[in-house]
């Protein structure tokens, strides 16, 4: 296990070095990565006298919108401005920021996604960072800039959120250094994780309930099937966007390997999201009905009652499952 990142390429610093103007921007459906690591990104060249805005396609989730400076975010769907560079936080292809016309300035790449498509006129990309915010940071540190609390917050507010409150992979001594070198600059961890998590509608609990209430099991409970329809979620006041995150619930319980939630798109119509632990290859059943993702997490569409699609996708999760 590296304990050291990458430093950024001398080219890329000279970009930013000599640049004026400045776009920053991160992926659609920011996370706390995205908007951490292009706020602090912008906040840092505007300490070098710099002119930097960031840039996103959507007003950022409610839960985001109390950290420092994110009320300054342009939201916008095109820039027709050039400027000196664009810098792009954590997307592994241009298209994911969601922004049309920042190709028109050079862009600066910077992430840790596998399968980064290297589109920037100067990239860096680390698979070995535990969050994009671990880049910035160094980014920030070689361009001479002091961390100021805002920037600490949200350089916290990244490592913090993309590292699952420091429990997922990549976790280096590194990843502490730096949260620890943001406590002490003026981040509030309890502040920050508060205002990041402890952020529920009602609606969204009331939901969480009444869904995992009615969890199918299958598989010697192995297996879990999860269904809303648009009026349930209506009825307890809140829309699917409340139901994020909803799907790894059940993962959380030790023997549950596999799920799939049914979300109502029309008559006879369904979104069928999947998710797994460990080698069950949720991917390859969604290719079967035209969708796609990944081992652990993919979705594809079912046409047909909902009672035949739970029955369908039971079979097919249990056959992943084994035996
Ligand atoms: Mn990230």
């Amino acid at each position: 296990m590296t304990t050291t990142a990458s430093n950024p390429p001398a080219a890329l610093l000279a970009a930013i070095r000599d640049g004026q103007r400045f776009f920053v921007t991160s992926h659609q459906r920011a996370d706390g990565d995205a908007i951490g690591s292009a706020v602090a990104g912008a906040l840092a060249l505007r300490a070098l006298g710099k002119q930097a805005t960031v840039v996103m396609d959507a007003v950022p989730p409610s839960f985001l919108q109390p950290f420092p400076d994110v009320d300054a975010i342009r939201i916008t769907p095109s820039v027709d401005e050039r400027v000196n560079a664009v810098l792009v936080m954590e997307c592994s292809n241009l298209a994911r920021c969601g922004v049309a016309g920042l190709d028109r300035s050079p862009v600066i790449n910077i992430d840790h996604h596998p399968g980064n498509t290297f589109y920037g006129t100067h990239n860096w990309v680390d698979e070995t960072a535990a969050a994009c915010g671990e880049l910035v940071f160094t980014l920030i540190d070689a361009l001479g800039v002091a961390l100021t609390p805002d920037i600490a917050t949200h350089l916290y507010l990244a490592i913090l959120t993309d590292t699952g409150s420091f429990r997922f992979s990549h976790l280096t001594p590194r990843t502490y250094a730096l949260a620890g070198r943001c406590v002490a600059a003026g981040a509030d961890p309890q502040w920050i994780a508060r205002t990041h998590y402890d952020s529920n509608s009602l609606a969204r609990v009331r939901i969480f309930g009444a869904v995992l209430n009615d969890m199918q099991m299958h598989a010697d409970n192995r297996v879990a099937i999860l269904s809303i329809t648009g009026d349930q979620a209506q009825r307890l006041g809140g829309t699917y966007d409340d139901t994020e995150g909803l799907i790894n619930f059940p993962l959380t319980v030790k023997d549950i390997q596999a799920v799939a939630f049914f979300k109502e798109s029309g008559p006879d119509d369904w979104r069928v999201s999947l998710r797994s632990k460990g080698a069950v290859d949720t991917g390859a059943i969604a290719k079967q009905f035209g969708g796609g993702g990944h081992v652990n997490a993919s979705g594809c569409g079912w046409q047909g009652s909902l009672e035949a699609g739970q029955a369908t996708f039971a079979r097919l999760l249990t056959d992943a499952v084994g035996r």
